[in-house]
């Protein structure tokens, strides 16, 4: 009941009436014999004896506030110069133009859910990394090409520091100060040192997700994929793995999804082949765990990584990726979403 009353009196405060009509419905409302403060009076009587001094000043407070907003907007109203003439409504509200949501943020934040209705949180970290957190403790060779200013944006001031080239950073510093069980998912923007195309970009939108436990398998990873894809793209979605490389997981698989614009048939966007690569994967290296302290005899884990880009032009057959980035207003305003 208390919860209700202060709710109510949220409600008044925010109440503003643009016409004697509105008005005089809030004060029905509110007021009238059936109103809702004369209901509050009758569920008074069910108070338990200890609560009745605070819950009927409340009641009070309520009834005083209605009628203190009855008056004050009243006065208001009567000041309202007439402007029919004018052939203007000057009480009537503008016209404001509501903005959307940027494609790549609807998709991130769906991605977000998806992962977040089985357990998985969200981590953040910075996009200026040092060599530890972006390279070495993900188990990248000293003479690895990524470590390359031909790949890599370094601060010129400091040799150690880059901007990310992917989120694994931010997961590095989640097994660092956290111990299993660790299931996170880290979105956020990444800098790769890339020529410009309609394929690719230097910044661009990763979400990468880490598993950590006692016995995870590669069934796990399996099962988890296979549930995210049918969340994203449908539950008709097949899945499939091919082997594949990276530094930082051991064994690791890129995984391709049925082509969601021919459901599988054959067109230009899977090349006539049926199936679509959305993401890479694998068994969290041991190598990877050690760096950051976790035993990796009693811990395994599973990994991914995705670009959101990519997932965001194949989900709305966008085809060129420099479209994400102009902000032109005829692009923007074609994506529509609930939140
Ligand atoms: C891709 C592939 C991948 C990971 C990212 C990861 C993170 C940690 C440890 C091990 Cl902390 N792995 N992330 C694993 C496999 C693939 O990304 O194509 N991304 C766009």
């Amino acid at each position: 009941m208390k919860n209700k009353i202060n709710n109510l009196l949220k409600e008044v405060e925010a109440f503003s009436a643009e016409n004697p009509e509105q008005l005089e419905a809030f004060r029905i409302k509110f007021l009238s014999k059936k109103g809702l403060v004369p209901a509050l009076f009758v569920d008074f009587k069910t108070v338990a004896p200890e609560d009745r001094r605070e819950m009927g000043q409340l009641i009070n407070t309520l009834k005083q506030a209605v009628q203190n907003k009855i008056v004050n907007l009243k006065d208001k109203l009567d000041e309202q110069p007439v402007s029919q003439s004018s052939g203007f409504d000057l009480s009537l509200p503008a016209s404001s133009p509501l903005g959307t949501r940027h494609p790549l943020a609807i998709v991130r934040n769906e991605i977000i859910d998806i992962f977040s209705r089985i357990g998985f949180t969200v981590s953040e970290g910075p996009e200026i990394e040092d060599d530890f957190h972006n390279f070495t403790a993900l188990n990248f060779p000293k003479e690895h090409p990524a470590r390359d200013m031909q790949d890599t944006f370094f601060i010129e001031k400091d040799p150690d520091l880059a901007l990310r080239t992917h989120t694994s950073s931010v997961q590095v510093r989640v097994m660092e100060k956290t111990q299993p069980p660790i299931r996170t998912i880290s979105p956020g923007r990444v800098f790769r040192n890339e020529a410009i195309s309609a394929r690719a970009h230097c910044i661009f939108h990763q979400v990468e997700g880490l598993y950590v436990d006692e016995e995870v398998s590669f069934t796990d990873l399996k099962q988890t994929l296979f549930y995210f894809a049918r969340e994203l793209f449908g539950e008709h979605t097949k899945i499939r793995f091919r082997p594949s490389y990276f530094p930082f997981t051991e064994p690791s698989a890129e995984m391709d999804v049925s082509c969601n614009i021919c459901g599988g048939k054959g067109c230009n966007i899977c090349k006539y082949t049926g199936w679509v690569e959305i993401l890479g994967c694998g068994m969290v290296d041991p190598n990877v765990l050690e760096a950051c302290h976790i035993d990796n005899k009693k811990y395994t884990g599973f990994a991914f990584g995705m670009g959101i880009e990519r997932i965001t032009m194949l989900k709305y057959q966008v085809n060129d990726l420099r479209l994400f980035f102009e902000n032109d207003l005829r692009f923007l305003k074609q994506f529509e979403s609930a939140r």
